[in-house]
């Protein structure tokens, strides 16, 4: 695997599978293959399980890890073309990112949506500069559209945890006090698409997602209705698209609470964390034994350990 950036990366999603519970049950099968190979984990934006569970799983494989918070440490970066670099940002990343890449083996990064430009985000304006001028695999850790690593590990935790072939899958928007981006939804929306499952996605007026993520989904704009029969449900804020970044409500009656959880077939409760309770969900649904959230975290380090292993894989050839 050259690049991870969405499902389309990752091919068909049952030998995926197979190959994240393999690596589950034996993580440690594999700990000589990225022996001598480095990988960065480049970051723009805030991290816990995402920086643990990525780096956790280059170290069962062998490899070294070398952690970046490029706002904290090293120059601030420019990342607009054509223009005159007479401010606070020293360089470039047209040097940085191909200097990085006689560097590492690999170069994970994570880029946030800034709502700044709807067409920058997403034509994935920082993403595809690393893609460009890298010279060595790129892995997602959250892009400015898209969190593939995420998305993986919410696909393996449902098929451990399902009951029935074809579970009712439900992502529910719910209220918080920030404006937060549409990667998670997006990418959880692409791969459910692809996998056996019932999916709604249920939302106020004025959240659909970006078409190329929302054609062919059904949309239920009644929250009680779409809890019903729900074998999951996903929780999950973010900013409208169309109203591109804007927070329209903060309806607490979205609230995921243990009425609505009533409501479903004893629904498992996702979130991809970190979560505002008592916004986005009750202490009563998250603290519940219905809550998965933990091993969905869990569950980062197979992902990503089964991407940077294909990656790998690739480079040894
Ligand atoms: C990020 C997001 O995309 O929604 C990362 C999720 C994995 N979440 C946040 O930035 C939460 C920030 C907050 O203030 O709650």
């Amino acid at each position: 695997m050259k690049r991870y950036l969405k499902v389309s990366d990752i091919g068909d999603l049952n030998l995926a599978l197979q190959e994240a519970l393999e690596v589950k049950k034996n993580p440690y099968a594999w700990d000589a293959i990225g022996k001598n190979k480095t990988i960065i984990l480049l970051f723009f934006n805030s991290s816990l399980r995402t920086r643990l569970s990525t780096q956790k799983a280059a170290m069962n494989l062998g490899m070294n890890v070398i952690v970046l918070d490029i706002n904290k440490d090293g120059w601030q970066l420019e990342t607009e073309f054509g223009v005159v670099m007479d401010g606070d940002k020293p360089e470039h990343l047209r040097e940085a990112v191909p200097v990085i890449g006689r560097y590492c083996d690999i170069i994970a990064v994570r880029s946030f949506a800034t709502f700044e430009n709807k067409e920058d985000d997403y034509q994935e304006k920082i993403l595809s500069q690393f893609i460009e001028f890298a010279g060595v695999p790129v892995i997602s850790m959250e892009s400015a559209t898209r969190h593939p690593l995420q998305a993986f590990a919410d696909l393996v935790t449902i098929e451990e945890k399902k009951t029935k072939k074809k579970p009712k899958v439900v992502l529910t928007w719910a209220p918080h006090p920030k404006a937060l981006p549409q990667a998670v939804p997006n990418s959880f929306v692409e791969w459910m698409k692809e996998a056996d499952v019932d999916l709604v996605v249920t939302h106020p007026k004025g959240y659909e997602l970006a078409p190329e993520f929302s054609d062919g989904v059904t949309i239920e704009y009644d929250q009680n209705k779409a809890f019903e029969g729900a074998d999951f449900v996903y929780a999950k804020n973010w900013a409208s698209y169309h109203e591109y970044g804007q927070v329209l409500s903060k309806d607490k009656s979205w609230t995921v609470d243990e009425a609505k959880m009533a409501l479903t077939n004893q629904a498992k409760f996702m979130h991809c964390l970190p979560v505002r309770r008592n916004m986005i969900v009750t202490d009563e649904v998250i603290d519940s034994e219905n809550s998965i959230v933990i091993d969905q975290a869990a569950n980062r380090v197979v992902s990503a350990q089964v991407v940077i292993k294909r990656m790998i894989e690739y480079l040894n050839k």
